[in-house]
């Protein structure tokens, strides 16, 4: 038999009322179990299952069901319209949604309901570990997203790798208010507390006044999240008591690194990954803590710059147990993800120090954008855009901003429509955070002898 992923769950001491606070809502790990199993039981023997993923304790139960149970999850964005939402769920073959709604909301899924007050017990062996435990959408620089297989192996070893990194253990109260469709929020912060026993409250919004209320030892945040947090002077303040303050999903800015320095006392932590490899570099938290750079790799955990004439910066690429086993049905992509001596290239390019300090120089291709922590295909922006009629061109780009990193500017040439309306529209038919920020109209896009469009020709947002 399987060794459990989540330990903590059958560990004893399970009956601490607030192990888990969700939203507000607390829950002892017995009754987590509790509510699981009865989810395990409806879900037991379905190929996939995906989970309607609001910041809630329902959300917590449901995923924690199907992992007893050994049934893939796919986390579907609460607020992707239907475009997103459909894809994931054909793509994925996922007929069943937790947490679903019971109407449209739920496309073409049935909703499987998930009651947090629930009791049933489950005894079924766990998958073997190369099962898969999630696929996670993640969106490429073209086309829709594409959905990451993640195994259970995967994931146990990504977690054992960062609780020995940040010595993380039970004694922590993690706290964080991320969502929880992406690895960030579900992998480490809902699952990272099963597996390590530490306390999980998960804020519902990640906002600095109610991380400062949370009063944990152990913070997750995206660099907008930590943004926010040092603008608002006496939140910043609150969180000098904790242990270690976590930043990733996208750079660092060093005056926010700074900020929280001076304000909290700590130096934070920041660390590395994706999607496909789970975090694979970080700071330690004995190890040294300095503005722009993630650390050293995870045990078992390989990197390697790839870099043009010898110059010290390049591709960074990863090899290790946390990889992921490929795109499910794209053998296409999966193929042209690798190396042809098996590294997964992460189209970030990086410097490793010679102390062995990893840095994140920025990225291969500008289609990428990350905005909020958040990972943005221009493509997939572009193609909603085209799917309004007014609209006949779209370029897509990420703009430098202050609170989200990047935003997402459209430009396009369209014939009778606003603004606001383009904006409004993507945001019905994908996530609300792949909406545009901006649209600027042109009367054409720039474009090379090849009608090729030329991004860097486009005038400022
Ligand atoms: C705004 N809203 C709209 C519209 N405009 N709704 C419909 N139509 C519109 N046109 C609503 C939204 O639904 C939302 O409502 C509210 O306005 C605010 O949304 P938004 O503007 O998107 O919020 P924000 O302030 O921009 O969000 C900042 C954020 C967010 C909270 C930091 O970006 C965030 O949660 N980021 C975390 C991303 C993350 O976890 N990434 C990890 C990826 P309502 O209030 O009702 O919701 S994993 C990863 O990267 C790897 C593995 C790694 O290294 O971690
Ligand atoms: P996602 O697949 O949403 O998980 O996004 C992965 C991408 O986030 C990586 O390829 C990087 O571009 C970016 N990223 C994650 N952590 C960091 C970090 N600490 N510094 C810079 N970029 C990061």
């Amino acid at each position: 038999m399987a060794a459990p992923l989540l330990t903590s769950l059958t560990e004893p001491g399970g009956d601490r009322p607030d192990a888990l606070v969700v939203a507000g809502r607390p829950c002892s790990r017995e009754d987590l179990l509790g509510a699981a199993g009865a989810v395990a039981a409806r879900i037991a023997g379905a190929p996939v299952v995906a989970v309607r993923a609001t910041p809630t304790l329902e959300t917590v139960t449901a995923v924690v069901g199907a992992v007893l149970a050994g049934v893939p999850v796919v986390p579907v964005p609460p607020d992707s319209g239907p475009a997103e939402r459909d894809h994931i769920l054909r793509d994925s073959g996922a007929a069943l949604l937790l947490g679903g709604t019971g109407d449209d909301a739920d496309g073409p899924a049935e909703a499987v309901p998930v009651d947090p007050a629930e009791r049933s017990g489950w005894s079924e062996p766990e998958p073997e570990p190369d099962s898969t435990a999630f696929i996670l959408y993640t969106s490429g620089t073209t086309g829709a997203p594409k959905g990451a297989l993640i195994s259970r192996r995967a994931v146990a070893a990504d977690l054992d790798g960062l609780a020995d990194a940040w010595a993380w253990t039970a004694e922590d109260t993690l706290v964080h208010g991320l969502p929880l469709f992406h690895v960030h929020g579900l992998v480490l912060g809902v699952l990272g507390a099963l597996r390590t026993g530490s306390r999980l409250v998960h804020t519902g919004r990640p906002t600095p006044e109610a991380y400062a209320a949370a009063g944990g030892s152990l913070y997750f945040g995206v660099p907008t999240v930590w943004g926010r947090v040092v603008r608002d002077e006496a939140a910043a303040r609150a969180l000098s008591g904790a242990r270690l303050l976590v930043s990733g999903s996208a750079p660092l800015p060093a005056p926010v690194f700074r900020g929280l320095a001076e304000l909290t006392g700590q130096l934070p932590v920041e660390r590395y990954g994706m999607t496909e490899t789970l975090i694979t570099v970080s700071t330690r938290a004995d190890g040294e803590r300095r503005p722009g750079y993630v650390g050293l790799p995870l045990p078992g955990i390989a990197t390697r710059v790839v870099a043009e004439d010898g110059a010290d910066i390049g591709e960074l690429e990863v090899s290790g147990p946390t990889l992921f086993d490929g795109y499910l049905n794209r053998p296409d992509a999966t193929t042209a993800s690798y190396a042809a001596d098996g590294w997964f290239r992460t189209g970030d390019i990086a410097a490793i120090e010679p102390d062995g300090s990893h840095r994140i120089v920025g990225r291969a291709s500008t289609d990428m954008i990350k905005s909020g922590g958040y990972r943005i295909g221009a493509g997939e922006v572009e193609n909603a855009l085209l799917d309004h009629p007014a609209v006949s061109e779209a370029a897509v780009v990420g703009a430098p901003h202050e609170d989200l990193g990047q935003e997402i500017v459209a430009y396009v040439v369209a014939d009778g429509v606003g603004e606001q309306d383009l904006i409004d529209f993507v945001a019905g038919r994908l996530s609300v955070h792949k909406r545009p920020r901006k649209v600027r109209f042109l009367d054409a896009l720039p474009r090379n002898a090849m009608g090729k469009p030329q991004k860097k020709l486009l005038p400022p947002a």
